[in-house]
This record gives C-alpha cells, structure tokens and sequence, in this order.
C-alpha cells in the first residue's frame, strides 16, 4: 500500500481502535510553519504562584523552601481516600459504584521558569525518581489498583499554572484506557510469549522512519497508528510492568530521552509546546502482570504552528479520529528539530 497518497485505516493494536489516514488531502509537504509567538517571561520565583517554594497555597499551606522537587496532596482533589462502598442500578441502566482514590499535585522543580525542555539532566533524573517513589507508596495502599501519572502543559490544554508541575491521580478501578492497554497486551502476550509493545519497538527501530529519537535503554517514536498530529509513544528497550522495576541506567535513559524529546517540541514550532503527557503502567491490583511493558504517550494538540491546533470533532467525536499528515512525515519533522 502507498500510504503517502492513499486513504486508509491504521489499527491500534495497543487499544483496539482504528485511526483514519488522509495524507492525499495535504496537496504538498509542509515545513510547519514557524511564527514569531512572543515568549512571555517569567520571573524564577512568582509570588503570586501557589506551587513556587514558600508561597501559601489554597487552605492556607506553605509550600516548604523545596530545591528538587516537591510533592503534596491536592487540595481540590477530584477522588476521596475515605468512603463506604455503595452502589445503585436501575434496570440494569442507570448504574454508579462510589470511586475511592488519591491526588498529588508533582512539582518538577523550584524555578518558576522552567520546564521538562529547560531543566538540566539531573533535575529531570530526580523528578524520575520522584514518579518511582510516589507510584511506589500509592500501589502499596490497600485499595489502590492504577496509578496515573501525568502533566498537562500549556493553557491550550486547560493547564492553570506555568509552574512545571505535573499530577498524580490513584484510583480504586482500573480506568477505561489502561484496561483496554491491559487487555490487549495480555492477549498479545499469551498468543506470542512478548510484550506487544517490545515487539513494536524492535519493529520501529528496523523501520527508522518513525522513531524521532533513542538512547541506549528507550526509544520515542511515533506511532504507526498515532490520533495526534504529533503524538508520540516512550518506551524502554527492556520490558518492565513498571516504573519501580527500571535500573539506574534506564533511569538515566528516562531522563535523557525526555529531555531530548521535549526539546525537540519545543523547537518544531519555536513556542513553549503544549501536550498532556502521562505513563501507562501495570495495575497495582498484586497480580502478576508479565505482559506488560511500561510506557509513556505525549499527546500535543498542535498541528501546523504555535497556534493552529488540531480538533477531535465532527467525524473524529462521532465516528473514528482521522489524520491527514501521516506518522512518517510527523516523525520527520520533529527529527529535523533535533
Ligand atoms: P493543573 O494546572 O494541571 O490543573 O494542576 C494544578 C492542580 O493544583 C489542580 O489540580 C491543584 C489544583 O486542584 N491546586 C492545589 O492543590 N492547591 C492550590 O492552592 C491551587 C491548585
Ligand atoms: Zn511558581
């Protein structure tokens, strides 16, 4: 199949899902057009920041003089550690259970300024570290099943501070996108004996065209089947159900590879690049989870400059997400920016 000019569908085979391909509506290949957006500097301490060193935050807590990073409990938490567990239904129709979990709200750093692109390799190995611990003590409570770490980065993606921070949600049930994860990588694993994911990282690697960048312990590449114009998927070499289970080399990998890949991002189109990032990891339920491998998506909404954004509606919110430039010329572009 030529996939540069012909209308087809991709599978995920990480969701089940399918992806529509239009690469013959883009008439020409693009640059991505680059436009002077006026950076806004920041100050390295915000008075007025809730999550710098020493400021009060909502209920009237100081954030200690932290220098690495700083993790506390957030105060507007969307999950309630504490609950008795009830449930209603209506005719098999209308059904709720009570949800228990825990939010933290991650600072990577002390500098108001900053973010992942802006920080030095140590900063970003420290805020690896941090993730471990954190998912760490949350699995190990009793009720805990998923640990969902994440940032969201830049006001196009609902981000209310510059303040490089990220969030760490634990809930009771394994949600809707890594049960779906789950059960596509167990029936991989039982059929093949490997993780789906380490066969399609070994298959990229040989393919090249899709990878953006790697280092000795993980590899960023593009999806085959990628939604966003400029998603891409992290994965170690080596398959780990979890972030506790990488040695210190791919720890330092972690490290490099994001700051690599941020930066990358951040020049495609000369702004401060906005993304939700999150990592997908095994569920913390005490079972055994040998088929999975743990990975980590970015999800930018951006698609030809600082402010051109792609939008999942009409066909995409009722049917199936579409694209029109492909995997392949994506991971080109972003590769240039290297
Ligand atoms: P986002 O900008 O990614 O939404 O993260 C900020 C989080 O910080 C948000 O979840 C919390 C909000 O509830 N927060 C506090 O915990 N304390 C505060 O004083 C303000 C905001
Ligand atoms: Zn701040």
């Amino acid at each position: 199949m030529r996939f540069a000019d012909t209308p087809h569908r991709r599978f995920n085979p990480l969701t089940g899902e399918w992806v529509l391909v239009s690469p013959h509506r883009l008439q020409r290949p693009w640059q991505g057009q680059r436009e002077d957006v006026a950076r806004e500097s920041r100050p390295a301490h915000d008075p007025g920041c809730y999550l710098c060193p020493g400021n009060t935050r909502a209920g009237g807590v100081r954030n200690p003089d932290y220098a690495g990073t700083f993790v506390f409990d957030n105060d507007f938490p969307a999950l309630l550690p504490e609950g008795a567990a009830e449930q209603s239904e209506e005719s098999g129709l209308l059904i709720a259970r009570t949800e228990r979990g825990i939010c933290r709200v991650v600072c990577f750093s002390p500098r108001h300024d900053l973010s992942l692109a802006g920080l030095d390799l140590s900063a970003i190995r420290g805020l690896v570290d941090t993730w471990t611990d954190e998912f760490r003590a949350l699995a190990a409570r009793d009720f805990v099943r998923y640990v969902q770490i994440f940032e969201n980065k830049g006001e196009m993606m609902g981000c209310s501070n510059p303040h490089p921070h990220g969030q760490i949600w634990a809930t009771e049930t394994v949600p809707d996108e890594p049960a779906r994860e789950d059960a596509c990588q167990r029936e991989h694993f039982a059929r093949r004996g490997r993780t789906l994911i380490g066969e399609v990282l070994e298959l990229e690697c040989a393919h090249g065209e899709r990878v953006v960048c790697a280092n000795h312990s993980w590899v960023a590449w593009v999806p085959f089947w990628a939604k966003w114009p400029f998603e891409t998927l992290l994965a170690p070499r080596r398959a780990v159900a979890d972030m506790t289970l990488l040695d210190g080399p791919e720890r330092d990998g972690l490290a490099d590879i994001l700051s690599r890949l941020t930066r990358c991002y951040d020049a495609l189109f000369a702004c401060l690049f906005p993304y939700t990032m999150g990592f997908h990891q095994a569920p913390t339920d005490g079972k055994a989870h040998p088929h999975w491998h743990l990975h980590a998506h970015f999800y930018p909404p951006l698609l030809r400059s600082a402010t051109v954004r792609k939008f999942m509606v009409g066909f995409e919110m009722l049917a199936t997400p579409q694209r029109d430039l492909t995997p392949e010329a994506a991971a080109g572009m972003l590769r240039a920016r290297l």
